[in-house]
């Protein structure tokens, strides 16, 4: 009985959002003790850390309804949120030719829809997105009455990003989710004109920044120093002293941020170095990233750092055949090409994708407000502990790097000044 509801839910929320212009491209229980405590701690101040993840790896559907917590302890139908009583009234049906059960219409619990701009595959920072607030409502239904369990649904909107408006546009439209999750910094454009179309709808966006606008919570991490730190191994590492950043597509953060501070790593690591940067187009030719690291390599760069999803294979490859090393950003990348990477830049988003969903579902999310989180909060990381890191990058190195983590953690080093 409860599967054929789920299977039908899951049908019926994959017509509507087709039906509504998105199209469906490509796409537990917790305990406190394993977050570190820095991390708890950021949100201590608002008694908000609850939860750690335990989650399973995100699912490789376009469009999935997180049918993981609804399998184990019930249906996961939508309705009005406790968090967001203001919001609908009159719920969007799956389709007129549903039959609706009564335990559908009694259902009062909140409803999520992640929006990856993008697909998850090769791009860690979306995967961690999913896999965080599949957590948090993992976690939020645990205890809860079938009626009461929060639902999730996970949208790719795929790499083409003109699409990305009217899909993002057509889940607002739809008026199913009482907050929509995301991940990105050009997030906030888009969704501003959107809340003035649905002023009810609210966004949560990760890697983003947008102050003041009491639909949005954004959350970002302090990428002046995770460039910084990765152009510091770079710098470090290179023998012929030339260290290149292969960007999938230029915007703000990567102009005005990565890029800048990834060069002043390089630098001050060993000022002479030569720094540069080159551009894919776009987040998935790997072909492409190999050809432009070819050329880097042949042109004497002997450390490259992609940032550009599913076109870093190519990166990668090419790195391992030419035999020059790859600084790895936002996950821990050691294991794609023991040898060839030697850095491991992280971000905690998992984390916290999972402790903003869990403060929205408690309903203690501050809207309006823009935070960011950094080394000291150890949200961002520098991974030192991996084998790879140890057997691959030499012992002095290791300790100048430990120097001047240590000297972010605790205040000593400002990279901004
Ligand atoms: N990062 C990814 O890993 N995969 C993507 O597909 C992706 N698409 C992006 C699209 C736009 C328009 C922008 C502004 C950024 C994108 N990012 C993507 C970059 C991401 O936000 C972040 O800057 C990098 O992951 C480095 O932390």
């Amino acid at each position: 009985m409860k599967h054929t509801r789920l299977i039908k839910t899951i049908a019926c929320a994959g017509i509507i959002l087709m039906l509504a212009g998105c199209t469906t491209k490509d796409g537990e229980k917790k305990d406190l003790s394993a977050i570190p405590e820095a991390i708890v701690s950021f949100f201590k101040k608002d008694g908000k850390a609850k939860n750690k993840d335990d989650g399973k790896p995100a699912k490789d559907d376009k469009a999935v309804k997180d049918d993981k917590s609804s399998k184990d302890k019930g249906k996961t139908e939508k309705k009005a949120t406790e968090t967001d009583t203001s919001k609908k009234k009159t719920e969007t049906k799956p389709s007129s030719s549903d039959t609706k059960s009564t335990a559908e219409e009694t259902h009062t619990g909140p409803s999520i829809a992640v929006f990856v701009p993008g697909i998850m595959a090769d791009s860690p920072i979306y995967a961690m997105l999913a896999d965080g607030v599949k957590n948090a409502v993992t976690q939020y239904n645990y205890d809860k009455k079938a009626s009461d369990k929060a639902e999730l649904y996970i949208l790719e909107a795929g790499t083409n990003q003109a699409q990305w408006p009217t899909k993002l546009t057509s889940l607002a439209a739809t008026k199913k989710y009482d907050v929509i999750i995301s991940s990105n910094p050009s997030l906030p454009e888009l969704v501003k004109p959107i809340i003035k179309q649905y002023p009810k709808q609210k966004f949560i966006l990760m890697d983003a920044e947008l102050e003041g606008n009491p639909n949005v919570y954004t959350m970002r991490y302090n990428q002046y120093e995770q460039a910084y730190l990765t152009g510091y191994i770079a710098g470090l590492m290179s023998k012929n002293h030339k260290a290149a950043l292969i960007a999938a597509q230029e915007y703000p953060v990567m102009n005005e941020i990565i890029y800048p501070y990834f060069e002043k790593g390089c630098k001050a690591a060993y000022a002479k170095t030569e720094v540069a940067i080159r551009i894919v187009g776009n987040w998935y030719d790997a072909n492409k990233g190999a050809v432009i690291a070819d050329s880097l390599i042949n042109n004497g760069f002997d450390v490259l750092l992609p940032i550009c999803g599913g076109a870093s294979q190519g990166v990668i490859n090419s790195a391992k055949n030419k035999g020059i090393y790859v600084t790895w950003f936002d996950n821990n990348g050691f294991d794609k090409a023991p040898g060839t990477i030697i850095s491991s830049t992280t971000l905690k988003q998992k984390e916290m994708a999972d402790i903003v969903t869990a403060n929205y579902l408690a309903g203690i999310l501050e809207w309006g407000k823009a935070d960011m989180v950094g080394v000291a909060d150890k949200y961002v990381a520098f991974v030192q502990d991996d084998p790879n890191y140890i057997s691959t990058v030499p012992d002095k190195i290791r300790k100048k790097m430990a120097k001047v983590v240590h000297s972010i953690e605790t205040g000593k080093l400002d990279v901004t000044k």
